[in-house]
């Protein structure tokens, strides 16, 4: 009576997905490195765990490996921090342990947050000595992993095609009429019903770069609420919980998502620790961050692709963690003067959901337009639409806009960019007036909003014709005869002018 399935790396995520499985009536071996903690978790199992008997932990590594059935399948959820293709890492260790101890042909499923970099170098040097390799992103945190994730993975077909039945049954769960997830799964009674929240991405790290061009655009999500937030606060002085009714309203129409979701509770809630106090007020306002913005920022810089908003994301976690520096510094650079009362309460909350709602497509635009790039760079062939689909559910970002990305795709595999949908398109044009007065009342008033207005400059800039690169090429030619190319003239073809020197002014007559 072997498992179906093993897992190694018992921290939360790892012991989570486990139970996911064993309740979708797989049976799952777990090992972890420190005993202790598959001991506990086993322990916690049988006292809280309707599925508890289809988890059987293992001391030992090689008593693990033998109690999987063959072909068998080992899901890692260990540390990664392996980020170029040469560094090793914990992933890396544990494969090197189980090599001994596995056969060919058994697959190994990287489930962690491992960078797509590590994930092709892994999968070729695992294919090569024969054995299967799957790079899969997880999302949706911890909840996800228990009750439901939205799942990328990436490597053969072969190797998919064994992992398949598994993943589908442990993905969130769809209406795939409305793409709202189901959410009543209940501890030992799994959803089976509606689409799943996971298909296979492509070869080798297309899994992970998905992944992670998801947590890029995740990061975008929370710092647009974010920016909304202190409008509210710093424009129209709201407090907490009335903003909490605003967002819970926003949360029934275009912006109905899972981060507006959680918003809503987070700004009713009250610091446990004195009653008096809303919670946000006492969260220090100094953000971490793990890396996975930074890395889709800097693929986006390799690649080239314009993901402004996506980085800006990322540098205003950057600034809001230098939060003495800030201290200081407020007590000496002084904002603007004279700022007017901002009138209008009712209209201004309206415009802030359209200049939220109108970066998001931004963003969205963006981060779609760097997996299309990340496919010609690397070689996989991807699919928007299905991609859309499994970000409905589990994820972070899942929100009913994703139904409206699938149906775009699903219209028009090919689209260039988001931002040309006829339906995107129709909001962005009505929302931008909206978007315009928030982000010129925020820069008046002194009050940062670097996602609003980066994505409104992605926008603008994207639908111009004419930019004034013109000027740059000019100055590039004058300094270092980088040459330029004519209006008149097919593209590629390249002039110079002979510029006078500088500091010799009088060649310039
Ligand atoms: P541990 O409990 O023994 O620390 C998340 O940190 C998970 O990754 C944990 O289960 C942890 O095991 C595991 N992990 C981290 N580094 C590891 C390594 N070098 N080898 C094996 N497991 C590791």
């Amino acid at each position: 009576n072997q498992s179906d399935i093993g897992l190694i790396g018992l921290a939360v995520m790892g012991q989570n997905l486990v139970l996911n499985m064993a309740d979708h009536g797989y049976k799952v071996s777990v090992y972890n490195r420190t005993t202790s903690k598959m001991e506990a978790f086993i322990k916690d199992c049988e006292e809280n765990e309707p599925s508890a008997e289809r988890v059987v932990g293992f001391a030992e590594l090689k008593d693990f490996v033998k109690s999987i059935a063959k072909p068998r399948k080992i899901v890692l959820l260990v540390q990664s921090t392996a980020v170029l293709p040469h560094d090793r890492d914990a992933v890396d260790a544990t494969i090197a342990g189980l090599l001994p101890l596995i056969d060919k042909g058994d697959i190994i499923i990287d489930g962690g947050n491992s960078n797509w970099n590590a994930t092709i170098r892994r999968e070729e040097e695992l294919t090569k000595a024969g054995y299967e390799f799957i790079g899969s992103g997880v999302s949706g945190g911890e909840l996800g992993a228990r009750f439901g994730p939205s799942l990328m993975p990436g490597g053969s077909k072969k190797a998919w095609k064994s992992l398949k039945p598994i993943w589908e049954a442990i993905a969130a769960k769809v209406d795939p009429k409305t793409g709202k997830p189901y959410e009543d799964y209940k501890k030992g009674v799994p959803i089976t019903e509606g689409e799943t929240c996971t298909t296979h991405i492509g070869a080798d790290g297309a899994g992970h770069y998905v992944k992670m061009v998801h947590n890029g655009i995740e990061y975008i999500d929370m710092q647009l609420i974010c920016e909304a937030y202190q409008l509210m606060k710093d424009l129209l002085g709201m407090k907490p919980d009335e903003m909490s009714k605003v967002f819970g309203q926003w949360n029934e129409g275009l912006l109905d998502s899972f981060l507006i979701e959680i918003t809503t509770d987070i700004l009713q809630q009250k610091d446990p620790t004195n009653k008096r106090k809303w919670f946000v007020d006492i969260v220090l306002d100094a953000a971490g961050q793990k890396g996975t913005g930074k890395w889709t920022s800097t693929s986006a810089l390799d690649m080239g692709i314009p993901a402004n908003a996506i980085a800006e994301a990322v540098f205003a976690r950057c600034l809001s963690a230098i939060k003495e520096e800030r201290v200081a510094a407020s007590k000496k650079l002084k904002g603007p003067k004279n700022t007017k009362p901002v009138r209008g309460k009712k209209a201004l909350i309206e415009a802030i959901h359209d200049a939220l709602y109108s970066s998001k497509i931004c963003a969205y635009a963006q981060g779609f337009q760097l997996m299309a790039e990340a496919q010609n760079e690397y070689g996989w062939k991807l699919n928007f639409g299905e991609i859309a689909k499994i970000f409905r559910g589990g994820c972070i970002i899942r929100a009913r806009f994703l139904q409206k990305i699938t149906e775009a795709y699903a219209k028009d595999p090919k689209l260039q960019n988001l931002m040309l949908d006829p339906f995107f398109k129709k909001e962005l044009h009505r929302c931008q007036e909206n978007w315009r007065k928030v982000v010129s009342l925020a820069v008046l008033n002194g009050v940062p909003t670097p996602a609003f207005s980066s994505a409104l400059a992605y926008f603008d800039g994207y639908r111009s014709a004419v930019v004034p690169a013109n000027l740059l090429q000019a100055q590039r030619d004058y300094f270092g005869a980088h040459t330029y190319e004519r209006v008149d003239k097919p593209r590629g073809q390249k002039f110079h002018v002979d510029w006078p020197e500088p500091d010799r002014p009088q060649l310039k007559a």
